[in-house]
């Protein structure tokens, strides 16, 4: 029998032969490796030193204008039969797909390091942990995989230990987007991506493993992977409660992560614990509760719109050992973006004397990778083996209309149903075309490594005798009201609605039943201090049974999009909720009980 650790020097050995590598390095994470990575890196201009005053630590990354975010149409799920990747993913039959990428690493690596990267997704002891080893030829993947992982070989000796990994090669090629692709073979546990340095594309541990990977080994082995943020909510008694939370992009997921409480909550004593603010893996425990683990050890989280009135953790947890990503810098060489309230840009993302004429300073995909543990509510059961148990699951979207600030599923499967229909709506500024509803069920739509109608079967397969589920919620930060102004004021007055979701998991409070689930009256949630007009708790509050009615229809042509493999049992639920919804009267349904 052949061991792990031999299958991998046999894989990095035809790896080597076949991109015709001139060095190899095996990466054992340490701090002289990453001094000496770093030095290199700055000598060759890979990394640009900022202001070592007041951003100690920290390094500029100019990356190739054409590779600034991941690439949706470039990315395929390679599965024997189509059918297993599904109408969510772009498929290309496995041969097929191995033989145009192994054409285009042939020769990739000529004269440049092979780096060998074994992480371990989770913390290095824990059971629901999984590791992997990537190969690129990038020194600054390796700097973010030491950060967004663990690195190094501890996670080499759990590989020895688990006697498997998934296999992801990376190379940035020439960085010619013609010759990009992100292929994911789910049936081999390897990824292959080339042609792109960018993180979501090229730190194959984050989306292409801990999702796309993950969800396909989750479900084979009874989990779930999800593109979801976990947070604690500790009580003036001191009792922590963990939510998971699943939002589509430009919602405000890491904000939610490292949400500071509103002043009258902080001297009551409430406090937010982060755990993590991308992905969760979640696992039965024998309790019958979901277990969860942040994969990540570190944030890749977005530079633009971050500042001490938005995510002031984040902004303290980004002042030092930090790797930024196309952002512009001040005179001074600080770090500088779009939203961020103190200095000037005299640079931009692309390193000439910025211009407002020409565009932002900062590229919008900018980003900072950093260690989780510098962000100042880093919770230190981040670390622990066993996770978190998860007590509410929590979906969102942005949806300025119809969707009331906070509901809750009536059980499992009207939640599952929940997370199949979420999305979020476009507005006029990112597309022309206002309202369109794009569907982004779970948040997992880029990152479900499998056909969406096996996925909600998975889902629905944890309700079973002895499962002690987490309630499931939605959340609508984003309502506006006739002005076209937001009705909710969002940011650190979010946990008002934590509260109540975690009232409603341990029974202390109280909601009205509606056809769509259950929504609190204005009384069951603490809304003291926020000055809003009745008419706006109203319109937060209220269920609108026709809207609610033709949302329902379009859930039901969704489902059916996905063709005979959606299960029965959620489209048995979308009927009795629309039917439940034709039956009521009047047609406006107060949700405070008017
Ligand atoms: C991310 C994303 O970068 O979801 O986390 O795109
Ligand atoms: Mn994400």
């Amino acid at each position: 029998m052949t061991s792990s650790l031999e299958s991998l020097n046999r894989w990095v050995e035809d790896v080597a032969r076949l991109t015709e590598a001139e060095k190899i390095h095996w990466c054992d994470g340490s701090e002289s490796e990453e001094r000496l990575l770093k030095e290199q890196m700055l000598a060759s201009g890979d990394l640009i030193g900022l202001n070592p005053e007041t951003h100690p630590g920290c390094t500029l990354h100019r990356s190739s204008p054409t590779d600034v975010a991941r690439v949706e149409h470039l990315t395929f799920i390679c599965t024997r039969d189509r059918d297993d990747a599904g109408p969510n993913n772009h498929w290309m039959a496995p041969s097929e797909a191995h033989a145009k990428v192994d054409a285009l690493f042939a020769g990739a690596m000529r004269g440049r390091t092979l780096y060998v990267v074994p992480y371990c997704m989770g913390p290095i002891d824990s059971p629901i942990s999984r590791c992997g080893v990537e190969i690129t030829d990038s020194p600054y993947v390796v700097a973010n995989m030491r950060i967004m992982t663990r690195m190094g070989s501890a996670a080499l000796a759990r590989i020895e230990r688990d006697g498997h990994f998934v296999k992801g090669l990376h190379s940035i090629g020439d960085l010619d987007p013609e010759k990009r692709f992100i292929m994911h073979f789910p049936e081999e546990l390897t990824i292959k991506s080339i042609g792109s340095g960018y993180g979501g594309n090229a730190l194959l541990g984050k989306k292409c493993h801990a999702l796309r990977i993950g969800s396909w080994q989750a479900r084979s082995e009874g989990w779930l992977a999800e593109h979801m943020l976990i947070v604690g909510i500790e009580n003036p008694r001191g009792e922590t409660r963990y939510i998971a939370a699943a939002f589509p992009s430009a919602c405000g997921k890491t904000n939610l992560a490292m949400l500071i409480p509103p002043e009258s909550y902080r001297e009551a004593g409430w406090k937010v614990w982060t755990v993590g603010d991308d992905i969760c893996w979640m696992k039965p425990g024998e309790d019958g509760q979901l277990w969860a683990i942040n994969p990540e050890a570190g944030y890749f989280g977005v530079a633009p719109g971050t500042d001490r009135t938005t995510n002031p953790n984040a902004l303290t947890m980004i002042q030092h050992d930090t790797i930024f990503t196309n952002v512009g810098v001040t005179a001074d060489n600080q770090p500088w973006w779009e939203g961020l309230s103190e200095g000037v840009p005299a640079r931009d993302w692309q390193g000439r004397p910025h211009d407002p004429g020409q565009g932002p300073a900062a590229h919008p995909n900018a980003r900072f990778t950093v260690s989780a543990k510098q962000c100042p509510s880093w919770s230190p059961m981040a670390e622990a083996a066993e996770g978190v148990p998860i007590s509410a699951i929590v979906f969102g979207g942005r949806r300025p209309s119809l969707i009331p600030l906070v509901f809750e599923a009536r059980d499992w499967t009207h939640g599952v149903l929940v997370g199949a229909a979420m999305g979020s709506e476009t507005t006029a500024a990112a597309t022309g075309a206002v309202g369109v509803l794009r569907r982004d069920s779970m948040a997992m739509k880029p990152f479900c490594g499998y056909n969406f109608a096996d996925y909600f079967s998975h889902w629905l397969s944890f309700d079973k005798p002895g499962a002690k589920l987490p309630k499931i919620f939605h959340v609508n930060w984003f309502r506006k009201g006739a002005d076209g102004k937001f009705l909710w004021p969002g940011f650190g007055e979010n946990l008002r609605v934590l509260e109540w979701i975690i009232g409603r998991c341990d029974g202390s409070r109280s909601a009205v039943e509606t056809p769509v689930g259950r929504v609190p009256a204005a009384t069951d949630i603490n809304l003291d201090g926020l000055g809003l007009s009745a008419a706006a708790i109203d319109s937060l509050l209220e269920i609108d049974v026709d809207g609610w009615g033709r949302e329902m229809a379009a859930t039901g042509e969704y489902l059916d999009s996905f063709g005979a493999r959606m299960p029965q049992a959620l489209k048995a639920e979308q009927k009795r909720m629309a039917e439940a919804l034709s039956k009521s009267t009047p047609s406006q349904v107060r949700a405070a009980g008017g």
